[in-house]
């Protein structure tokens, strides 16, 4: 059984990182941004939302936007694919030199997905009587590639928690060392999104607002509902993925995916 530990990024990944990393497929980094930094990533998350819900924009590259209804009940974005391409903040973000120390994670060639998969995503959760995204059940990142055609190509999704956790907030559950399965058990282990089972082998992720956590693109993971409701249920995360393999940049023309229209059907 794993114990549970978290790391603190000094400028570069040091060996016992790497190990950890390869052994368990995730990372868990204390205090990567500062509270001044996650303030103005969820001001600038704000100012998206306005614009995007101003214009009712639908899709991003062909990625569909989700909305949803806040505490108040007024419409939000829960759900928005590139952002980085949006504001100017989320770009500076993604140009942090420290972003680029965590490539050899992945290997050769590896580069952050700032403009191919869906960009940098960024997720709004909120638990309340109208709420419909408060939850993701067992998955895996790397399935899309299967969708889309491909073979699996390497990926990592790098996470910025922007909101601290309890337990009962619910969140990011992960199955370590599920990175190193067969292609049967990345197909089948469970059934993706429809399964919310409490494993007993799963790690809870949980953050305080400013961490930073990396996953590999083939462990299976979910994000379990808070047991809270109301404002101290809030959840902001956002993922940026690392990818090596073909450069496949997305456009305005870019089509939507099997798998993007299934995501918005299950709850
Ligand atoms: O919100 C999270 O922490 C995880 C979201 C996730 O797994 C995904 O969007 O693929
Ligand atoms: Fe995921």
């Amino acid at each position: 059984m794993l114990s549970y530990q978290t790391f603190r990024f000094n400028g570069r990944l040091t060996s016992e990182q790497k190990a950890f990393f390869d052994l368990n497929g995730f990372i868990h980094f204390k205090h990567f941004i500062n509270a001044d930094a996650v303030q103005r990533i969820i001001h600038a998350s704000q100012e998206v939302e306005r614009q995007w819900i101003e214009k009712e924009v639908q899709k991003i590259n062909g990625v569909p936007v989700k909305y949803g209804t806040d505490l108040d009940g007024r419409r939000i974005v829960q759900r928005f694919a590139f952002i980085n391409l949006h504001h100017p903040i989320l770009k500076e973000f993604s140009l942090d030199p420290r972003l680029q120390e965590l490539l050899p994670l992945v290997g050769e060639g590896a580069r952050l997905g700032t403009h191919e998969k869906d960009g940098m995503v960024f997720n709004h959760y909120i638990n309340g009587p109208q709420s419909k995204f408060t939850q993701m059940g067992w998955h895996t990142d790397g399935l899309r590639d299967i969708f889309q055609g491909g073979r699996l190509n390497p990926m990592l999704n790098v996470g910025v928690h922007l909101s601290s956790l309890t337990t009962e907030n619910g969140g990011l559950r992960l199955l370590p060392g599920t990175h190193k399965q067969s292609m049967y058990q990345l197909l089948f282990r469970k059934k993706y999104f429809l399964s919310h089972d409490t494993d007993p082998n799963e790690i809870a992720i949980i953050p305080e607002a400013g961490d930073l956590t990396v996953h590999d693109g083939r462990l299976w993971h979910r994000v379990a509902k808070s047991g809270i409701v109301g404002e101290t249920s809030r959840r902001r995360v956002i993922y940026l993925p690392i990818i090596a393999g073909k450069y496949m940049p997305k456009n305005e023309d870019s089509p939507t995916l099997f798998y993007q229209r299934f995501a918005g059907i299950i709850k």
